[in-house]
């Protein structure tokens, strides 16, 4: 199992892995700040508060004080202007708050001006969550990706950081990704990116040229898509006995992992593979230093897209989800699967259910509708079981084995007549193949 030794292990205490030595360092106290624009509901908004809180809970610091402004208009200095910032102020001196969170994107002006005032760091939602990505990055490609889109970000915010970057232990806003060191000059920053753009595509076109020899092999690939946390790791682990790592945290899969998927009586491999979840509001940094992860599901003839049956607002989720899809040009068809269904009563799970019929129902936990899963993904991919009588040659019979049920065999001269049970897909495959001679045909 992928383990992580970066989650708290104490409640005031965290062990963040930044170098070969392992440092404690206090668990920093934030203060969010949810905003509530002049069109914006406020029950919207609050769900946005809620992921805020999942995502600093995820990066290892205490949400300490939840605030929410309705503001009429943008302050081009501070975001939400002077008055709310004096309250937001005097609340942080009281509790010793170490960093406030905006759950907005603020300028690289309006970051800067908030830290003056506030005297500790200040942070976005954006910040936060590439902060998140830092922590949870394992293979070299997501790291690359990671410094990455943190060097784009960071680039017109140095001016504003100071010192602070070397000078803090730990804590939201100042981890490099791995054990990478964020470049602080800004004048050597540029090079940093050019080279990492440079690795990246390199590691782009490796994966290109995989997608293409998967495709010449005519191997399917299956892409599980979805909102973060919505059960995508659990599901590839139940439909594939696997060890991908789960978590309820957010971004808790930054990588794309790929197994096989066993299909009942199809001995060719079908590849099921797992990515990063999307959120509302994603960085377009993210999205953009990502794109070779998100090659699985660019270049997928499936997408197992899974919804959290138990959020307040899947509407949402599968808004941003579709969103982020058409923006990295994504066309496959998708199966939309509703998890966590252990978590509902049976009023809101007929509730989804007409709302959604075409749609699956499951828990992956609990292992229950994965079955008709995995006969949607069958019979999506290789069409419907038939059954036909076929002749071929008996030196082929192994072949056509791979691809179906043999459930007779009988001999006729120097031929063997088959009866056998066969997706549709395939049988075609076969006949193009030549291996088969279609028992009217020849007769
Ligand atoms: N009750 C319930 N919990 C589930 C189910 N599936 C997943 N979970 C929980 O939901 C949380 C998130 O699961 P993951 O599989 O890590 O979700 P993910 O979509 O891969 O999340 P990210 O990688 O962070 O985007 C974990 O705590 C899981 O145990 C389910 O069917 N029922
Ligand atoms: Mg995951």
């Amino acid at each position: 199992m992928n383990q992580r030794n970066n989650n708290p292990n104490q409640t005031d205490r965290r062990l963040l892995t930044v170098s070969d030595k392992d440092i404690f360092v206090t668990v920093q106290k934030a203060l969010l700040v949810g905003i509530i624009l002049k069109n914006q509901t406020r029950a919207d908004r609050e769900e946005s508060l809620k992921e805020l809180t999942s995502l600093v809970k995820t990066a290892g610091s205490n949400p300490t004080i939840i605030q929410t402004k309705r503001i009429d208009r943008i302050d081009p200095k501070t975001f939400i202007g002077k008055g709310s910032i004096n309250e937001l102020e005097e609340l942080s001196k009281a509790n010793d708050i170490d960093v406030v969170v905006f759950d907005c994107e603020l300028s690289p002006n309006q970051q800067k001006e908030l830290r003056a005032i506030f005297q500790c760091d200040v942070v976005d939602r954006t910040g936060l969550i590439l902060d998140i990505f830092a922590l949870h990055a394992q293979s070299k490609e997501a790291n690359l990706q990671v410094e990455l889109a943190m060097s784009v970000y960071l680039k017109p915010r140095l001016a504003g950081l100071g010192k602070t970057l070397n000078q803090q232990g730990g804590g939201i806003g100042t981890r490099g990704p791995g054990e990478a060191k964020l470049e602080t000059d800004s004048r050597l920053i540029d090079n940093r990116i050019n080279k990492l753009r440079k690795e990246l595509r390199k590691i782009e076109k490796q994966r290109v040229l995989q997608a293409s020899s998967r495709e010449k092999n005519n191997t399917p690939l299956v892409s599980i898509v979805g909102y973060t946390n919505a059960g995508k790791s659990t599901l590839l682990r139940s439909l594939t006995n696997s060890e991908a790592y789960i978590a309820d945290e957010l971004f808790a899969t930054v990588d794309s992992l790929q197994r096989e998927l066993p299909i009942k009586n199809v001995q060719e491999p079908l590849i099921l593979s797992d990515t990063v979840g999307f959120i509302q509001n994603l960085p377009t940094t993210l999205i953009e230093s990502f794109k070779s992860t998100l090659l699985v599901a660019t270049s997928a003839d499936l997408l197992i897209h899974v919804v959290d049956a138990a959020t307040a607002i899947p509407q949402m989720h599968i808004g941003t989800v579709r969103n982020i899809l058409e923006q990295i040009n994504v066309s496959a068809n998708e199966i939309m699967v509703f998890n966590k269904i252990d978590r509902l009563d049976r009023a809101s799970l007929n509730d989804l259910t007409e709302r959604y019929p075409q749609a699956l129902f499951i828990s992956s936990l609990k292992n229950t509708g994965i079955e008709k899963l995995v006969e949607r993904i069958s019979s999506e991919i290789y069409g419907e079981v038939q059954q036909d009588s076929f002749l071929v040659e008996p030196k082929d019979l192994e072949k056509v084995n791979r691809f179906g049920e043999i459930l007779e065999v009988t001999n006729s001269s120097d031929l063997l007549l088959l009866e056998i049970r066969m997706r549709s897909k395939l049988i075609h495959k076969l006949l193009d193949l030549k291996l088969m001679k279609e028992s009217k045909n020849v007769k």
